[in-house]
């Protein structure tokens, strides 16, 4: 890595090791059983998300790349931030879109890149160092729900939350998480958050169930990881996928059905369980919002909120708070 970037390490293979013990334990002995959506992402995993991404279904992603681009230069002039802080940054590709904004108001001093996965943390330091050298990179291994208060504090930070992936969280989690994060923050620092909108049934499902089967793929990817890291003998082909839109809770929830009774094993954990023929197991939600749902939940958190940006379609809007 270049000299002037750093690596916090906040998350050990050991710690997310025990984290995966825990949430399948929990999740496969619960009634009805669920697994949580943070194990998708093995490195098949990612490149299956990464291939959803570009997927015609899958409207999300592309739509959030163009908002931000029409809007970065305003977020960054109303902004005015010398440190910005990604959460869940990933392949931070949306990234460079905020830095050359960023570059042009003249703020900005340091990014800082969080993840749970330390080697794509390393690759996407490696090419910034290269693309922008005199910009201080300070990244950060760690998980967004537990390790906020570690995040380094210096310069006034802005911190970027995209991808919708708050939709991940339940309402509960949603609050616990934003308050939380507003307490690691000086008053004036500030939340830009990418959150999906509620739109038609017809839009949204598609797009966690496409016609190429990907989002199945990617589904169906969490056994092969608990097959391959807890020695589970799930036979991942007699699992269907199903995306279904939950009004009730506004949120989109991905499962996988098996479709024959079967006996699965977890040898690691020393667990045996049975699905029945036909039941169901829930592997995500995608929460969706009403624009107003956004501001209030960050007020009630504690931001002010400053400003809102929505695409033309209403499909999905980046809100920047203010502690
Ligand atoms: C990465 C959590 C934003 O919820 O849309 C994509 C994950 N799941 N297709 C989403 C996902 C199925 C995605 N997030």
């Amino acid at each position: 890595m270049s000299p002037h970037a750093l690596l916090d390490i906040h998350l050990t293979e050991g710690d997310a090791d025990r984290a995966l013990r825990s949430d399948v334990r929990t999740g496969l002995t619960a009634e009805p059983k669920t697994l949580p959506p943070k194990w998708f992402y093995d490195a098949r995993g990612s490149a299956l998300f990464e291939e959803i991404t570009a997927l015609p279904e899958y409207y999300p992603t592309r739509t959030e790349a163009a908002l931000l681009a029409r809007s970065v230069d305003e977020i960054a002039v109303a902004s005015g931030a010398e440190t910005l802080v990604e959460l869940g940054s990933g392949s931070s590709s949306k990234t460079r879109l905020l830095l050359d904004a960023f570059g042009r108001t003249g703020t900005l001093r340091r990014y800082v890149p969080q993840d749970v996965s330390e080697s794509a943390l390393r690759l996407a330091m490696d090419a910034l160092a290269v693309e922008y050298p005199d910009l201080e990179l300070h990244g950060v291994v760690g998980d967004f729900t537990m390790h906020l208060d570690r995040l380094p504090r210096e310069g006034r930070r802005m911190v970027a939350f995209l991808g919708g992936t708050i939709g991940n969280l339940t309402r509960d989690e949603r609050y616990a998480f934003l308050r939380q994060l507003r307490g690691v923050l000086e008053p004036g620092e500030q939340l830009l958050l990418g959150t999906g909108l509620v739109v038609d049934e017809s839009v949204m499902v598609p797009a966690y169930d496409d016609a190429a089967g990907v989002t199945a793929e990617f589904n169906r990817n969490v056994l092969h990881v608990l097959n391959r890291e807890l020695r589970a003998d799930f036979d991942v082909e007699a699992f269907a996928h199903r995306a279904l839109w939950d009004a009730e809770n506004s949120w989109i929830e991905m499962r996988l059905v098996a479709q024959r009774a079967m006996t699965v094993h977890v040898a690691e954990l020393d667990l045996t369980v049975e699905f029945a023929a036909g039941e169901e197991m829930r592997t995500e939600i995608s929460t969706k919002f009403r624009p107003d749902g956004v501001a209030e939940a960050l007020e009630e958190c504690g931001f002010r909120v400053a400003q809102t940006w929505t695409d033309p379609d209403d499909r999905f809007s980046l809100t920047l708070g203010t502690a």
